[in-house]
């Protein structure tokens, strides 16, 4: 999306000139997946698809916004001191729980403003558009009212809306790929210390294809916040036993086969067992990848993909059909579903050559295996979050 149409879409909306555009990325995850609130690793980055947003100071202490993706919510206006959360609210609990966590760390704004918004991202699709808006606001208020704050805790600070605001227990992954982004890298980030590095996403004559389920969201938050009770009974249950841990990310996979007995529930250890070898696998995978060792790469990719199918189930027919496809194609390294599951994408690494046919021959197979169509889009890993100018 340009510039210019931004401009013009925001005096669309509001009936005057929008004064300055930002952007904040969205993210896919190489690896590591349901281990962030494991204090395990994960490996994602962010993509050029995103959340554009156009922004105008008020004079009053009103907030209007609008976005271009739920026109018809129309123009939402809330006062800059009416921030509790309400469970009726419309997408605008995004800038007021932005505002709200803010807030608490005496961090306010003094008057109102209209901003304009409109994504790129597929929604509800798993390539994190809430994390994206989180970060989008947070980091335009920080810039228009000077709050000098650095990005981690714009990051931390999206993840309290999610946790604290709106009550969902999800990780830190979504936030700090999309505030940390860097272009043509992926962020090996260990969630138990927030230690991260940069790792340059070198796939030779590969890229990365995100295919999107476009399966409706169902449940989707409610089995996220059951796995992640189930690994904290796992945990509850290794600590009964005597094993000295906070979290399953600080376990080897010999440490957790050695000591899986105690958890004593077969769905728990299941969960469990996903956690503890993911988390190696994540490692194992950021080895692979910057040693140039592609087909290893994407064997890891294949068998993150497995376990999240067994072990945690939570991938379902729709992912299910994306990545098996995908494995039979030629030119493909490795492919697995994306984010939290049940719906939403799967990523695959194609050759270039092979992207074409990919598409259509993974297309035709899940168009007759489901009934409707996927999405196909190739993917360009980007920087964070940024002002765009003319
Ligand atoms: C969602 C969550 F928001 C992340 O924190 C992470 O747990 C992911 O699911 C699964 O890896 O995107």
């Amino acid at each position: 999306m340009d510039y210019q149409s931004l401009k013009d879409e925001f005096k669309k909306a509001f009936g005057y000139e929008g004064d300055r555009v930002y952007f904040a990325p969205g993210r896919i995850n190489l690896i590591g997946e349901h281990t962030d609130y494991n204090g395990g690793h994960v490996f994602p980055c962010a993509i050029t698809m995103g959340t554009y947003g156009v922004y105008k100071a008020r004079e009053d202490n009103q907030v209007r916004v609008y976005s271009a993706n739920l026109p018809d919510a129309g123009v939402l206006t809330f006062p800059i001191d009416k921030l509790d959360f309400d469970k009726n609210d419309n997408w605008d609990k995004f800038p007021r729980g932005v505002m709200y966590e803010m807030a608490k760390q005496g961090k306010t704004v003094d008057h109102g403003f209209d901003l304009f918004v409109h994504g790129d991202l597929p929604d509800a699709s798993g390539l994190s558009s809430s994390a994206s808006i989180e970060l989008l606001i947070g980091n335009i208020l920080n810039k228009e009212f000077n709050w000098g704050v650095d990005q981690l805790t714009l990051v931390k600070n999206g993840q309290a809306v999610e946790n604290d605001y709106l009550g969902l227990n999800t990780g830190i992954m979504d936030q700090f790929a999309i505030g940390m982004g860097k272009k043509d890298q992926a962020i090996l980030l260990d969630t138990n210390t927030l230690k991260y590095q940069y790792v340059p996403v070198e796939l030779g004559d590969n890229v990365v294809v995100i295919m999107n389920t476009n399966k409706q969201r169902q449940l989707t938050d409610s089995k996220y916040n059951e796995r992640r009770s189930e690994c904290e009974k796992a945990v509850a249950l290794l600590q009964k036993g005597g094993v000295d841990i906070k979290t399953l990310g600080e376990l080897s996979q010999e440490e957790f086969d050695k000591e899986a007995y105690l958890i004593n529930d077969d769905t728990l250890i299941k969960r469990a067992r996903h956690a503890v070898i993911e988390n190696q696998r994540t490692l194992r995978a950021q080895k692979a990848l910057s040693a140039g060792e592609l087909e290893e790469f994407g064997k890891l990719v294949n068998a993150s993909h497995v376990s999240l199918h067994y072990d945690y189930e939570v991938t379902g027919k729709e992912l299910d059909t994306l990545a098996e496809t995908a494995w039979k194609q030629p030119g493909v390294l490795g492919a697995r579903m994306t984010g939290a599951g049940f719906g939403g994408c799967a990523i695959a690494i194609v050759n270039k050559a092979n992207v074409d046919d990919f598409i259509k021959n993974v297309g035709d197979v899940y168009k007759k295996e489901i009934g409707y169509a996927a999405s196909f889009y190739v993917a360009s890993i980007a920087d964070g979050p940024k002002e765009i100018t003319a």
